[in-house]
This record gives structure tokens, sequence and C-alpha cells, in this order.
């Protein structure tokens, strides 16, 4: 069932207020534990061993016995049905198409993150760009309790009142981030959540990774960003490519302005 019209309303402000709204107990134990048992079950493909069956355990041990596939696997996850079920679900598609005002919505980005204790892939702060559309919504659901020393996420309070930055690849990851300028100017905010309950958070938010602590711990996050027919170059001009390049870098370099109309190349 959809949400209720006063409880749709309580979250676009707090979307539009904060940035940000948190979805508390949306998906139940049964769903999560389902998107849990395919994870092992591509790991168990990965590296077989039908004792393991545990999804900590289980991604521990295909670190130590075939690391290399692990990105496959990533790859893998954005294709699996127990995940996109979660990631486009009714009631956030009815959300982000009230906030945008817009019937048609786009899985843009889905996919799983994984944080383990030797914290690799933690990620510098950023927008989220390199979409379909220019401004949209992404939720951010843990399968595990994100909070204490199984880590968070990290927003920067108001920063989605400012616009675009100018986002750079100069960490040692080569993801984006933005000009140090941008990020110094905001109040950092870790946000807890526990499993089952997920974030819906504005593209503009700068936001980064929270290092996990707890030893012998992976945090596992499905994320997908979720565009609204709305500012999309893809479907108003010929040429262009289908994700809006990053803004002051890449493809478009400098000439790619999240902020004017001036997104097209
Ligand atoms: O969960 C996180 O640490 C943030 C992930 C993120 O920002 C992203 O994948 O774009
Ligand atoms: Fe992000």
């Amino acid at each position: 069932m959809l949400l209720d019209k006063k409880k749709k309303e309580k979250i676009f402000s707090e979307v539009g207020e904060n940035g940000y709204a948190k979805l508390d107990n949306y998906f139940s134990n049964e769903k999560i534990e389902k998107v849990k048992k395919s994870l092992v079950a591509m790991l168990n493909y990965v590296y077989k061993d039908d004792k393991i069956k545990d999804l900590q355990k289980k991604y521990f041990q295909i670190l130590e016995k075939n690391p290399e596939l692990k990105g496959n696997f990533y790859d893998l996850c954005k294709h699996e049905t127990e995940i996109l079920k979660l990631l486009n679900d009714d009631r956030t598609v009815d959300l982000v198409r009230g906030y945008f005002n817009t019937e048609v919505i786009f899985s843009s980005g889905p996919g799983i993150l994984i944080y383990d204790d030797r914290n690799e892939r933690v990620l510098a702060p950023h927008q989220e760009t390199n979409q379909l559309a220019k401004d949209f919504l992404f939720i951010w659901a843990p399968l595990y309790d994100a909070r204490g020393d199984q880590g968070g996420i990290t927003i920067y309070e108001n920063s989605h009142k400012h616009g675009y930055w100018q986002h750079h690849t100069n960490n040692k990851l080569g993801s984006t981030n933005v000009i140090s300028e941008a990020a110094s100017r905001f109040r950092k905010k870790k946000l807890e959540v526990e499993a089952g309950s997920a974030l819906l958070i504005h593209s503009a938010m700068i936001h980064e990774s929270v290092h996990t602590k707890k030893k012998g711990f992976a945090r596992f996050i499905i994320i997908d960003r979720l565009c609204p027919l709305k500012q999309l170059p893809y479907l108003e001009r010929k040429g262009v490519p289908k994700k809006i390049p990053y803004p002051g870098h890449g493809e478009g370099g400098d000439k790619v302005d999240y902020n004017t109309k001036n997104i097209y190349l």
C-alpha cells in the first residue's frame, strides 16, 4: 500500500528542509533476508562452500578465496531482482513522483555498496551526479544496522540548498569529490539507520562514507538513484550522453554546469 497523504507531505517537507528523510521500519525483515539469501547464493557461486550460509561469513570467505571476482559480483547485484524489488518499491516510486510532480521515474543507478573493515572504498564528500536527471532522490538502505561502529552515512547539513559544485577526482580512488571550499562551508552530521529502515536523500546534498570500525564486519547498503522525467538531456537533444557528465570535469570539462541549462555539452 502507498503511504498516506499526510505521511508523504511530512517526508516532502523533510527532504526540502533537511535534504533527507528517514523512512522508519520501511522493509520487513523477511524482505531483507531474501536479499541476503540472494547475495549468499551469488557469493557461493563465486566460491562454493555450502556450509557457510551467513552473508558476513560468506563475504569474508570470498575476500580470502577469490577477491578478484568481487567486482563482478558487485556488478551483477544491480540486476538481482530481490534487490531491485526493494529499490523500486511502489511506495518509494510514488514518493519520488509526488516530490517532483512527475509521473515517470527512472531507476538510474541501482546497486549495492559494501564497506568492510579495511575501509578501502570510502567515498570523499560529493553530490550525486552523472545520472539521467539533474535533480533526483536517492534511496540508501542498509541490510544490517548502520550505526555505532558499523557506520552510517555522513551528510553536510543544508548543503542541498546551494546548487551543484564543481567536482574533482583528486583522491586515491579516483571517485568524484566536491572542491574543498564546498564541503568546508557546512557542518557534518552522521546519520545512523537500522536495518529495514532507509534514507531518501536529495541529490544535491553533499555526503560522504563513514568508516567501518567494527573488525570482521562489512556494511551492506542497497542504493538507487530515482530520477524524474525532468531535465533529462538525453530525451531533449540528439547526440548527448545518456547520463549527464560530471560537473566541472570529465567528458564535458568545465562546460558542464549543473546550475545552468548548460548540462548538455
Ligand atoms: O554509503 C555511503 O558511504 C555513500 C555511498 C555513496 O555516496 C554513493 O555510492 O554515491
Ligand atoms: Fe553518493
